[in-house]
C-alpha cells in the first residue's frame, strides 16, 4: 500500500509564488487520490504488489491490461507529485552550480537557454500535463513534456524536474495566467534536491 509522502515544508512556505490553500488541497486531495487509486488498481495486480513505485512507471507493460490505464494516471501521479513537492523549497530559486550546471550548459548551450526551453515546453503543454528536465539514456539531459500524468520514466528517461500545469497547481492564484506560474516557479526550484536527482541518476 503507498501513502502519501509529508510535504517537506509548510502549506504557506512557497508563497507569494504558490499559495497555501493550492498547496494543501494539492498535496492532500489531488495526491492522496492518486494514491487511493493506485492502491485500489493494485488490488487487482498482485504481482506489482511489493514493487517500487520507480519500478511500476517503468515496466507499465506488466500490469494487468485490465488496471493498466488505471495504474498509468495514478502510478504516474503518485510519482511525478512526489518529485514535484521535494524539488521545491522555500529558500530555491536562483541557479544550480556544479555538475548540474556544466550539464545543463552542454545540452543547452547555457542555463537561460535551459530556461526558456523548459518553460516554453511548460506553456505550450496543451490541457493537463508536465514539463520535465531528465537524464536521457545516453546521460545527456533532455527536456520534454508529457500529458496527464505520465511521466518521462515510462520512456526510460529519469527525470529530475518537473512542473506541474495542471489547472489545479495555480488556477487559484493565478487562474488562465499559466505563463506566470512558470515564471513564478522559477522562484522555489531547489536546486539542491535536482542536483542530489541527478547523481542518483547515475
Ligand atoms: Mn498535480
Amino acid at each position: 500500500m503507498f501513502t502519501l509522502p509529508d510535504l517537506p515544508y509548510d502549506f504557506n512556505a512557497l508563497e507569494p509564488y504558490i499559495d497555501a490553500r493550492t498547496m494543501e488541497i494539492h498535496h492532500g486531495k489531488h495526491h492522496q487520490a492518486y494514491i487511493d487509486n493506485l492502491n485500489k488498481a493494485l488490488e487487482k495486480a498482485p504481482a506489482l504488489q511489493d514493487k517500487t513505485i520507480e519500478d511500476i512507471v517503468r515496466n507499465l507493460g506488466s500490469a494487468p491490461e485490465e488496471v493498466r490505464p488505471a495504474i498509468r494516471n495514478h502510478a504516474g501521479g503518485h510519482y511525478n507529485h512526489s518529485l514535484f513537492w521535494k524539488a521545491m523549497s522555500p529558500d530555491g530559486g536562483s541557479q544550480p552550480t556544479g555538475v548540474l550546471l556544466e550539464k545543463i550548459s552542454a545540452a543547452f548551450g547555457s542555463f537561460d537557454a535551459f530556461a526558456s526551453s523548459f518553460s516554453n515546453a511548460a506553456i505550450a503543454r496543451f490541457g493537463s500535463g508536465w514539463a520535465w528536465l531528465s537524464v536521457d539514456n545516453g546521460g545527456g539531459l533532455a527536456v520534454t513534456s508529457t500529458p496527464n500524468q505520465d511521466t518521462p520514466a515510462m520512456d526510460g528517461l529519469k527525470p529530475v524536474l518537473g512542473i506541474d500545469v495542471w489547472e489545479h497547481a495555480y488556477y487559484l492564484l493565478y487562474q488562465n495566467r499559466r505563463p506566470d506560474y512558470v515564471e513564478a516557479f522559477w522562484n522555489v526550484v531547489n536546486w539542491e534536491q535536482v542536483s542530489k536527482n541527478l547523481n542518483s541518476a547515475g
